[in-house]
C-alpha cells in the first residue's frame, strides 16, 4: 500500500493549492467585513460635512419609497418603535448578504468584493437623494465604505486561508507519523480525523477580533457624534428673549390639583415626554448659524431670516396643543406645549401675501412638506414660526432651530419641524408630503375626549373614584365633557378651567363604583355646541372619531 507522506508528488499538488476557509467562517468573514464598512461610514458621516450615514441614508430611502399605507401599516403596529424596527430589518438583510459575499469570496474574492461595493453604490445613490447630502460627502461616504469592506474581507479571508495551510500542514504531519508502524493505518478514520488544526485558527481569530472592535468602535464612536451632540452643545448656549407678548399664565383651576388624582395628563407636556413623530431616521442636525428662513412663492417680497434676525424680532407665546392624525381613540399622540416665536402673520405681512395665495406650504430641511390654508395663518393670533417649546430652545427631535405651530392643525399638515422654507402658492398647485399618500388635504382636528384615570384593563377599590381625563378642540374649545358608566345615563363632568380654545381641557367625574366590571365612557362637546360622534372610524384619511371606553373591575 502506498504510504502519503510529504514528498509525495500528490501531496505537493495539494500543498501547493490554496485551502479555501470553510464555509461558516466565509459567511462570517462577510458579514464582518459589511460591519467594518458600516462602522467606517458612520464615522466618515460624522467627520465629513456632507456625508450620510450609508444606514440612514438606506433607511430614510426606504421610508420615502415604501407606499403610504405600507408606512401606516408599520406605524400602526410598532408605533414608535417603526423606526428601530426599519434598522433591525435593514441590519438583517445586511447579514444576509453579508454571508452570501463571504461564501462567494471564499472561492473567488472578487465576486465577494463585487458585492461590497454593489452595496456602497446602492448606498452613495440613496445619500445623493438625501437633501441633507452633498454630492461630494455622499461620494466620499461610499468610497470609504466600499474600501473598508473589500478591505477587510480580503484580511479575514486571507487568514482563514492561512490558518487552513497551517492546519493542513499539521494534518499531514500526523498522516506521516502515523505511517509508523503500530499507529492506524493511513486511510483509517482515526488517521484522517481532522486535528485541532482545522477549527478556526490563530490568524483568523486575531483578524476577526479586530475586525469586530474597530466595527464597533468606530459606529459607536460616529453614531455618538451623529447623534445631535455637536448640535446640542450649540442649541443648549442659546437664551431664550422675552416675548414682547407673553400667554398669561395659565389660570390655577386649569389644573386638577385634587389629591389622589394621579394618573391625569400634566397641563404642559414636559418637553422629554412630548410625543415624537416625523419620517426622519435620525433628527435632521441643524446648525443655526449656517441656517436661514426663506418665504417665497406668491409674495410681493421674498424673504430670508437668519436665526439671530429671527430670535431679535418680537416674540409672540401661544399655549397650543398639538395633535397627529394618526392618534387613534383614546392613543396619547398628542401634546400640549407653551410655544413662544414669530407670529407667521407678521412674517406674511411683511412679505407681502399675493392674491390667489391660497396654501401655505411648509418645507423642512430634510424635504418633508405641509401644506394649509393660508387663512388659518392671517385669521391666527398665535400660529407662527416657533423656536422654543415649554421655555427652551426647540428640542433637535421637535425642529431645531424652527418649525411650524398652527392652532387646530393636526401635525402633518401644519406643524412642519426643521423648517427651512414657508412657500405660498394656490391651493390646486401643490400636495404636502401625506397628501399622495392617502391622507386628507385639509384637516382641522377633530373634537376629541381621553380616559387617563383609571386605566383600561386594571382593577380598583369599590367605592368613591374618580374618572378624570382630557378634552380637546383646538380653536373651538371644549364646553362639555361627558362620561357614561356602563349602560346607564350621560354624567356631565366637572371641566378644569380652560386656558384658552387652542389646548387641552382636564375634566373630572367623581363615581362611586360598585364591585364588579365597567365600561366606561366619555364624549365631549364642542365651544360650537357640537357634540363627539359615536361611529368610529378609521384613522385615514383625517382622524379617528367615536368615544374613548374603558373598561375596569372594582373589588
Ligand atoms: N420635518 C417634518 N416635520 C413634521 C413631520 C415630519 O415627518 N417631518 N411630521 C409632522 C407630524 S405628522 C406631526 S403629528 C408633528 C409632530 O410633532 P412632534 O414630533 O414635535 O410632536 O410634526 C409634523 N412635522
Ligand atoms: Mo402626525
Amino acid at each position: 500500500m502506498r504510504t502519503p507522506t510529504l514528498n509525495t508528488p500528490q501531496t505537493k499538488t495539494h500543498a501547493g493549492r490554496d485551502v479555501a476557509p470553510r464555509r461558516p467562517q466565509a459567511a462570517f468573514a462577510g458579514v464582518l467585513a459589511l460591519a467594518v464598512a458600516l462602522g467606517v461610514s458612520e464615522l466618515v458621516a460624522a467627520f465629513v460635512p456632507g456625508a450620510r450615514s450609508l444606514l440612514i441614508a438606506v433607511g430614510d430611502m426606504v421610508i420615502d419609497l415604501v407606499p403610504g399605507w405600507l408606512e401606516r401599516a408599520v406605524i400602526a403596529t410598532f408605533g414608535t418603535a417603526d423606526k428601530p424596527v426599519l434598522i433591525f430589518s435593514i441590519l438583517l438583510v445586511l447579514t444576509g448578504i453579508g454571508m452570501w459575499a463571504g461564501m462567494l469570496a471564499r472561492t473567488r474574492m472578487s465576486r465577494g468584493a463585487g458585492i461590497v461595493i454593489v452595496i456602497a453604490v446602492v448606498g452613495t445613490v440613496a445619500a445623493l437623494f438625501d437633501p441633507q447630502a452633498s454630492t461630494a460627502g455622499a461620494v466620499a461616504g461610499g468610497i470609504a465604505y466600499a474600501a473598508a469592506g473589500v478591505l477587510s474581507l480580503s484580511a479575514l479571508l486571507w487568514a482563514a486561508r492561512r490558518d487552513g495551510r497551517i492546519a493542513e500542514e499539521a494534518q499531514r504531519e500526523r498522516v506521516r507519523r502515523a505511517s509508523t508502524p503500530g499507529a492506524p493505518a493511513a486511510g483509517t478514520a482515526a488517521a484522517n480525523r481532522p486535528g485541532p488544526g482545522t477549527a478556526t485558527g490563530r490568524n483568523f481569530i486575531a483578524v476577526a477580533t479586530i475586525a469586530t472592535t474597530s466595527a464597533g468602535l468606530t459606529g459607536m464612536i460616529g453614531r455618538r457624534l451623529l447623534d445631535d451632540e455637536r448640535i446640542n452643545v450649540i442649541r443648549r448656549r442659546i437664551r431664550i428673549p422675552r416675548p414682547a407678548r407673553p400667554a398669561p399664565a395659565a389660570p390655577a383651576a386649569a389644573r386638577l390639583g385634587v389629591s389622589g388624582v394621579s394618573g391625569v395628563t400634566p397641563l404642559y407636556m414636559p418637553n422629554a415626554g412630548f410625543y415624537r413623530i416625523d419620517t426622519a431616521l435620525i433628527p435632521p442636525q441643524v446648525d443655526p448659524a449656517r441656517w436661514s428662513l426663506k418665504i417665497k412663492g406668491l409674495v410681493d417680497r421674498p424673504l430670508r431670516f437668519s436665526y439671530d434676525e429671527l430670535m431679535a424680532m418680537p416674540h409672540i407665546e401661544a399655549d397650543i396643543t398639538l395633535v397627529c392624525v394618526s392618534n387613534y381613540v383614546g392613543g396619547d399622540l398628542i401634546g400640549n406645549a407653551r410655544w413662544q416665536g414669530v407670529s407667521l402673520r407678521a412674517l406674511l405681512e411683511r412679505a407681502g401675501v399675493q392674491q390667489g395665495a391660497t396654501q401655505i406650504v411648509g418645507r423642512a430641511i430634510d424635504d418633508f412638506t405641509t401644506g394649509f390654508p393660508t387663512r388659518h395663518a392671517l385669521n391666527s393670533d398665535d400660529a407662527m414660526v416657533a423656536l422654543a417649546m415649554n421655555g427652551e430652545p426647540l428640542p433637535i427631535v421637535h425642529g431645531f432651530p424652527a418649525r411650524l405651530v398652527v392652532p387646530g392643525l393636526y401635525g402633518y399638515v401644519s406643524a412642519t419641524k426643521w423648517l427651512a422654507e414657508i412657500e405660498l402658492t394656490r391651493w390646486e398647485d401643490f400636495n404636502a408630503y401625506w397628501v399622495p399618500r392617502g391622507w386628507a388635504k385639509e384637516a382641522p382636528v377633530k373634537t376629541q375626549s381621553r380616559i387617563d384615570v383609571p386605566r383600561s384593563g386594571t382593577s380598583l377599590k369599590a367605592g368613591r373614584q374618580p374618572v378624570a381625563g382630557v378634552a380637546w378642540a383646538p380653536t373651538r374649545g371644549i364646553q362639555r365633557v361627558e362620561v357614561r358608566i356602563d349602560n346607564g345615563p350621560w354624567q356631565q363632568a366637572d371641566l378644569a378651567a380652560a386656558i384658552n380654545s387652542d389646548t387641552w381641557r382636564q375634566w373630572i367625574l367623581p363615581w362611586d363604583a360598585t364591585p364588579g366590571a365597567h365600561t366606561i365612557s366619555v364624549r365631549a362637546t364642542d365651544g360650537e355646541g357640537a357634540t363627539q360622534t359615536a361611529v368610529r372610524s378609521a384613522l385615514q384619511p383625517n382622524g379617528s372619531t367615536g368615544h374613548h371606553t374603558i373598561k375596569v373591575v372594582a373589588r
